[in-house]
């Protein structure tokens, strides 16, 4: 895309609706300017008028931490962590503060816009001109009316990634249910983090993030989890890392992962480990474990005969272990655990067996003790064995629903919708409810388990097989860019009709044939529910500190106001809704008799505190028992019937190291990891599979300065983005020096990364202190579009040589499986 001539029609497109009178209140809120913003309106004015502070949540990452925004005379101009917020306690992370840049970027769409050149692709200038919202809506249902009239709605399709609340992605559903499209919504989940959801499915029956109660806890084994950089909620994590290392006794930390990063440098151990193999190192954890006898008896249960009969290499005899909480661990000590020693996990792991044991017995004998994970272990195609095999720990330390354990997340006391969609499924939306595959194949036989699978929908478009998309709409989520091997996104959306939701002329906005922009999250009426935290409900909202600045409509308003444009019921279920503040105002009714412990109790008050929150956490195992809470205590002692209905989900109730949910799909996971059937339930080591034929690993974590891949348009954040490097036109590889010096390279050199789909370049780093066979590169660089300070920097987009191979049990794409080659360009 040219971006001069894009500016320029978007200068066009200003005078046109400033004309019409529509934008009056943006164009004077920057300046009366398009486009680049003038240079004296970016000096700084002198303070005039009433400085007004509103309420809203930071929308840079899941950690939504609660937020004051100062605005004076109709300007933003300072961002803080609201201090009434449980999250954010009056703080915030290093981006947090820099959401004025979001709403003053200057390369913001300012308006709804239509496509002119037909042709799609990176050196396509889209030829947006300004369209009115009634053009815009009006032909989008237009599209999705006769779709229906010719029974192809599910031809259409939404994708979301970061989706906020009841006031938008919670709206998807029934939209897909009302118009007729299994393809509403599918989620970004399989290329973010749906491995450590599925390990947890699989043991303990719950399909999703944990809640951790850190505060009370005395020992965290953390595997591939950025805690103090990314993880979520990163804010209170960083506040929270601080409680945890001055409290008596201290909360020890061990981290294992495969490069430093400020984690591993501020634990107590950092051990390095051979990417994907971090199963083999939990399993040899629970070996130790269980031959020390260092189990949690209460949770687990004991020997009959009390004597401890596991001993390396030995069967158990049956019916010699009277488990309490959990099930399986005869089968899973005598089928897999026996031979999993120390030694062997070295041998996999390169991690030294005696580091191996000093760590299982610090875990095994402090109470509370948590192991948690994310991407690292999980983004590799055995991730949901890997995630199992570290989530049984906890069962083994008895730390599930435990005070100092791990939680799962209370959803808020909201109020129902003012009408139940079930009430306007016509005829059509009735017949063909069911009976279309997703275009992604979630939940078919190909990928059975995976609850999304959005990295495989453009391979699929392409070949026309479940069928070819017609039109799609994209909220918040950008694959053309993030997926793995996004280049296939660039083919395929070539011949789909894409609306795209962004404020920001991003990728896939690039593709987008209707721009139908939102404002950003300072000027939105948004709720946010809040992430797996500390258990306890919070429901936060966003409050706009200003009126939208350009003419543009939240995307909730948008999907309501094609809502009624759909012919038949669908029409009047919208209308009944009407608008996002409605939404919103019933969803508070709901507090009326829930007030909050800030006293928030209806929408005003929602208003006024930015949140809603009521603890505490309603579950507490204690010394093997559960007891619910009955208003001034745990007092109530909860029934195993009662225990498997709320907590432990799975088909016994119980912690399954023989996992029911794994082995109803046993032929599955046979055929495509080649476990024998019979033992598909058990956690256990199973072989990664790395993509391509290089000789060396290639890791894409996060940043503290990373916001998803939504802040390459942050100067500040673009400049801060890599620790070791900066500067808006540099992007650095981290290589281990001995890795560089074998290949001829010195640090500073130009270098070449290169897998099977190609390469991508960069500057050498030298990083000791990484593994020597692990490249390090943060995934945010070689943005081709997303505005001027994204564009425009060497072709260093990892995603682009990263393949789409994904785990076939959680089907989280295996970004951190690559295996690639370097040299000097
Ligand atoms: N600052 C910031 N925080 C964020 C986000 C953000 O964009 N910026 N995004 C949020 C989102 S969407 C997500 S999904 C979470 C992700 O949170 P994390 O999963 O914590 O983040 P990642 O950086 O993807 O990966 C974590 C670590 O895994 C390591 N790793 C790679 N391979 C392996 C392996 O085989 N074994 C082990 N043990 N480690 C390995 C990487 O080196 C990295 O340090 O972060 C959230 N928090
Ligand atoms: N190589 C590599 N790739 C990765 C990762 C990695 O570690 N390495 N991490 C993965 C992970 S964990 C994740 S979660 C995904 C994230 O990938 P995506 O789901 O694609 O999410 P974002 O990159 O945040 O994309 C955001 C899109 O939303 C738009 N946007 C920004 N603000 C707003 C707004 O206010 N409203 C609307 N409607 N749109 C907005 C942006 O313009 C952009 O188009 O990336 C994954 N990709
Ligand atoms: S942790 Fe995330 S939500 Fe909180 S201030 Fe930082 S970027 Fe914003
Ligand atoms: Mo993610």
């Amino acid at each position: 895309m040219k971006l001069f001539e894009t500016l320029m029609n978007r200068r066009r497109f200003l005078k046109t609706s400033a004309a019409a009178g529509a934008a009056g209140a943006a164009v004077a809120g920057i300046g009366g300017l398009p486009g680049l913003t003038p240079v004296k309106e970016a000096h700084a004015q002198p303070v005039r008028g009433e400085t007004r502070v509103t309420k809203n949540i930071c929308g840079q990452c899941p950690a939504r931490c609660g937020i004051d925004v100062y605005t004076t005379a109709g300007r933003v101009h300072a961002i803080y962590g609201d201090l009434g917020n449980p999250i954010a306690n009056g703080k915030l992370c290093p981006k947090g503060h820099l959401g004025t840049y979001f709403l003053y970027d200057p390369d913001r769409f300012k308006g709804p816009m239509k496509r002119t050149n037909p042709r799609k692709g990176r050196d396509e200038d889209p030829g947006f001109v300004p369209i009115s919202w009634d053009e815009a809506l009006d032909t989008i249902a237009a599209r999705l009316n006769d779709l229906r009239d010719r029974g192809e709605s599910f031809r259409f399709a939404h994708f979301y990634g970061r989706g906020w609340g009841a006031s938008d992605a919670g709206l998807y559903g029934d939209f897909g249910k009302l118009y007729g499209t299994p393809n509403s919504a599918i989620g970004h989940a399989s290329i973010c983090a749906e491995g450590s959801k599925r390990a947890k499915q699989a043991t303990d029956g719950n399909n999703s993030y944990n809640s951790y109660d850190y505060r009370n806890t005395n020992y965290i084994l953390n595997f591939g989890a950025a805690f103090l950089e990314a993880f979520r909620p990163y804010n209170y994590l960083m506040q929270v890392w601080g409680h945890m290392r001055t409290k008596s006794p201290q909360t020890r930390v061990t981290t294992v992962d495969v490069r430093m990063n400020p984690t591993m440098a501020a634990s107590d151990r950092a051990v390095y480990i051979k990417p994907a193999t971090d199963g083999a190192m939990a399993l040899a954890i629970a070996h130790v474990m269980l031959t020390e006898g260092l189990w949690d008896q209460e949770f687990v249960g004991d020997f009959r005969d009390g004597r401890n009969a596991f001993r390396a290499g030995r069967p158990i005899p049956r019916g010699s272990f009277e488990e309490r909480w959990v099930r399986g661990i005869e089968e899973w000590w005598n089928d897999e655990l026996k031979d999993r020693t120390p030694e062997w996990a070295e041998s996999i792991t390169t991690v030294p067996a005696r580091t191996i044991v000093t760590v299982a017995r610090e875990f095994g004998t402090t109470r509370p003790a948590m192991a948690i994970m994310e991407r690292g272990p999980t983004s590799h195609t055995n991730g949901t064995y890997n995630g199992m095999a570290i989530h049984a720990l906890n069962a083994l330390s008895g730390c599930l629903f435990a005070e100092g354990g791990m939680y799962y997340q209370m959803g808020p006391s909201y109020g129902p919708l003012p009408v139940n969609s079930d009430d306007f499924m016509d005829d059509y939306a009735k017949e063909i409810r069911g009976k279309y595959p997703r275009i992604d194949k979630a939940g078919t036989a190909e990928w059975p388990m995976a609850g999304t699978m959005i990295q495989e929908t453009a391979e699929h478009h392409l070949k026309g097989d479940p069928y070819k998309l017609d039109t799609a709409m994209f909220f918040y989520t950008n694959p053309i860019w993030t997926a793995p091997d996004p280049k296939v996104w660039e083919e395929a959306l070539k011949d789909v009709f894409i609306i795209d939701t962004s404020p920001f002329p991003g990728e896939t906005a690039m593709y987008a044939d209707i721009i139908v922009p939102e404002p950003t999250y300072l000027e939105r009426l948004q709720d946010s529910p809040t992430y797996p935290f500390e258990g306890w409900p919070m429901a936060a909202l966003r409050v706009p500190a200003v009126d939208p600045i350009y003419d543009t409509k939240h995307f909730g308003d948008t999907l309501i106001e094609i809502g009624k444009r759909i012919k038949g019921p669908t029409g009047d279920f919208y209308k009944a809704l009407d608008n996002v503040e409605n939404v919103l105002r019933h969803r508070a009714k709901g507090f009326e008799n829930d007030p909050g412990d800030n006293g928030v109790r209806d929408f005003e008050s929602w208003k006024a505190k930015g949140v809603w929150y009521k603890k505490p956490y309603h579950w507490r195992q204690f010394r093997g028992e559960f007891y619910e809470w009955d208003g001034e205590g745990y007092n109530r002692q909860m029934t195993p019937e009662e225990v498997k209905e709320k907590l432990i989900k799975t088909p016994s109730g119980k912690f399954e190291f023989k996992s029911g949910f794994l082995e109803a799909h046993a032929d599955y996971i046979q055929r495509e990891l080649g476990v024998p059937a019979r033992r598909v339930g058990l956690p256990q080591w199973v072989e990664p599979t790395s993509s391509g034929e290089g000789d060396l690993y290639f890791v894409t974590p996060k940043t503290p300065m990373h916001a998803e891949g939504r802040s390459g348009n942050i100067p500040h954040a673009i400049a801060l983005m890599q620790p070791v490097a900066g500067g808006r036109t540099t992007v650095y590889l981290e290589i281990h020096p001995e890795t560089a010096r074998a290949r001829g390279i010195r640090n500073g050199d130009r270098v070449r990364i290169r897998s099977n789909l190609g390469f991508v370049e960069a500057y050498c780093r030298y990083v000791a202190s990484n593994r020597p066979d692990t490249l390090v590169m943060p995934m945010e660089h070689g943005h081709w579009a997303q505005g001027r300070w994204a564009r425009g920097r060497l072709p260093g987009h990892s995603g682009e040589i990263t393949e789409n191979v994904s785990d076939p049990i959680s089907g989280l794409a295996s970004y951190y499986a690559g295996m690639v080659t370097v040299e000097r360009a």
